[in-house]
């Protein structure tokens, strides 16, 4: 596709929102809503079950049109039916991105080399389904014929984010006589700490893995093995308190895991768009087959408005041209994603993931080095939290900072004025970073001379208010899906593969050589550079004295 389009600075779309730029880039949203009193409903759509209000955004009708135009001219719309038919649109790694058919419906049919894959998918959820109701009835029984109380999914990066995500998210919705924990890193005390209190007769693993060789996971799992047998003691105990989920027969099998245990996904799949595939086995273990299946279909109706709702109305359009609008031509480096929902705690790091390693990207597809920033780095903590912390910078530092605000009109857990209180929060915030304070509303206060400067807010931060009505499995898969495809328009405007992580590979390899120099018990030769060979030295010495 690359080679049929103009470099994204020569687009003329592109050219004209540079001259554009130049005539807003001073115009203060106080001054945009005087001119335009009805600014906050016509800047605002209403879909997919959200309301979605941009109007505090420092844009003009102008300023949209013309970003429409750039994801006009970037040719947005044949990347989005691209992947929607299933092409090889990850060129790099020449595979196809199809995460939408994770959620599609049972009749639907998607095309990859001449296989439909909807049926597979329906095959694996089918099957999940199945495992998911044996283990929460306490029909599946541990080794000594005790219920499966505790469940802990083994995964890093694509394979865990997700998982921890959505169980905090839905912990509303979870079987609450289960446990449910997620064990991530390789440092030991992940692991350590994760079992400690747990009876392995009642503990269940789920092993995620997509490739099924990354060194965290795997060590992890033969850990977990170890523990397993030094309690169970048999080694047929394995069958019982270990599945798989995997891409990889082979290797599950090598590790031990029976295959008929183990669920499958595909190379179409990429880690950290795989939390609605079989990588979700711990979610739908934790809130049930009926309720995953709401998620599924929240991810649907994300899809279903992605692909079919004209520009100008389109979600995930609007909020990834916006993210083009500050980090191109305003210069912002982050975007704040502020939820207003404690069980939304782990959404900004689930986005950190989706953003950053999607979008994280030098090069166009055919390889050119890019004279652009590509993704912006994604971070956040949930309100009210983050206003006793860093919103001051957000407010009144030097630098320009988007915000994305995610809040529910009614709260899982109606406790008084509770809920009334955290939206307060969310909607002063919003119009405290749009409208900032005077000097003259400072000075009207009786504020001393010496600390006008100090008390003044400039405003002109712009944000971005998602609306719905309640945190459900559906809105959070509306939600979920609302940015992967946010992503996909940001990567489709800078003509880069949002969908290959080379950065991720290479960490997998990187390790290795320094491992085996650390394992060693004498004295390596040490071919790295000054630094890197003094810190294994370091690192030896201090283990031998204590070994
Ligand atoms: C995601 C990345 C990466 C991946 C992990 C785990 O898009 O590729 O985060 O998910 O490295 O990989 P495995 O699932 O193969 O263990």
């Amino acid at each position: 596709m690359s080679s049929t389009l103009l470099p994204l600075m020569q687009l003329p779309a592109w050219q004209a929102l540079e001259s554009h730029y130049q005539k807003i880039k001073n115009i203060h949203l106080r001054q945009l809503f005087a001119d335009d009193p009805q600014r906050g409903t016509r800047f605002m759509v209403e879909d997919a079950g959200f309301y979605f209000d941009y109007s505090k955004n420092r844009i003009t009708e102008e300023t949209i049109r013309l970003l429409l135009n750039l994801a006009n001219e970037s040719g947005l719309r044949d990347r989005i039916d691209a992947m929607f038919r299933g092409e090889k649109i990850n060129s790099t790694e020449n595979r196809a991105v199809l995460h939408v058919a994770l959620r599609a419906s049972r009749d639907q049919s998607i095309i990859v080399d001449g296989t439909n894959v909807v049926p597979q998918v329906h095959d694996v959820l089918d099957r999940m389904t199945k495992f998911a109701d044996c283990v929460r009835s306490g029909k599946w029984v541990g080794h000594t014929g005790k219920r499966i109380r505790n469940v802990i999914n083994i995964g890093i990066g694509g394979s865990d984010l997700g998982p921890v995500m959505a169980f905090e998210a839905l912990r509303h919705y979870s079987q609450r006589d289960m446990i449910f924990r997620f064990v991530s890193n390789v440092d030991g005390t992940d692991f350590a700490e994760a079992i400690r209190d747990l009876d392995a007769e009642e503990t269940l693993f789920i092993v995620s893995s997509k490739t099924f060789t990354t060194l965290e996971t795997m060590t992890n799992a033969r850990t977990a093995r170890q523990w397993t047998l030094q309690s169970l003691g048999e080694e047929q105990a394995i069958a019982r308190h270990f599945v798989a989920v995997s891409t990889n027969g082979e290797e599950v099998a090598k590790f031990g895991i029976n295959t008929e245990n183990m669920f499958g996904f595909w190379d179409w799949v990429g880690g950290r768009y795989s939390m609605d595939s079989a990588i979700g086995l711990s979610t739908m273990l934790a809130i049930g087959p009926e309720n995953f299946r709401s998620l599924l279909a929240g991810f649907r109706a994300m899809d279903e408005h992605f692909r079919t709702a004209p520009f100008e109305r389109n979600l995930p359009v609007l909020m990834g041209l916006l993210s083009v609008w500050y980090g191109n031509f305003f210069g912002a480096e982050t975007v704040a994603v502020l939820p207003y929902d404690q069980y939304l705690k782990r959404f900004p790091a689930y986005l950190q993931q989706l953003a950053m390693e999607s979008n994280g990207k030098h090069v166009t597809l055919d390889g050119k080095q890019v004279p652009y920033q590509t993704g912006p780095i994604f971070w956040g903590e949930p309100g009210t939290n983050g206003q006793h912390s860093f919103y001051q910078l957000i407010h009144q530092g030097t630098r320009l900072i988007p915000c994305d605000f995610i809040g529910f009109c009614q709260s899982l857990n109606p406790l008084g004025s509770h809920h009334d209180i955290l939206m307060a929060n969310l909607f002063a915030q919003t119009e405290a970073l749009a409208f900032g304070k005077t000097v003259d509303e400072v000075r009207s206060e009786g504020t001393p001379d010496v600390l006008v400067a100090h008390r003044v807010f400039e405003g002109n931060r712009p944000t971005n208010t998602i609306l719905a009505e309640r945190l459900t499995p559906e809105t959070l898969g509306k939600l979920v899906a609302l940015y992967e495809h946010s992503v996909f328009t940001q990567g489709a405007i800078w003509q880069i593969d949002s969908f290959d992580q080379w950065g991720v590979e290479l960490g997998k390899v990187l390790a290795m050589k320094i491992l085996s120099e650390v394992e060693l018990a004498e004295e390596p030769e040490l071919l790295h550079d000054n630094s890197t060979n003094a810190l294994i030295r370091r690192y030896k010495s201090v283990k031998l004295r204590h070994n």
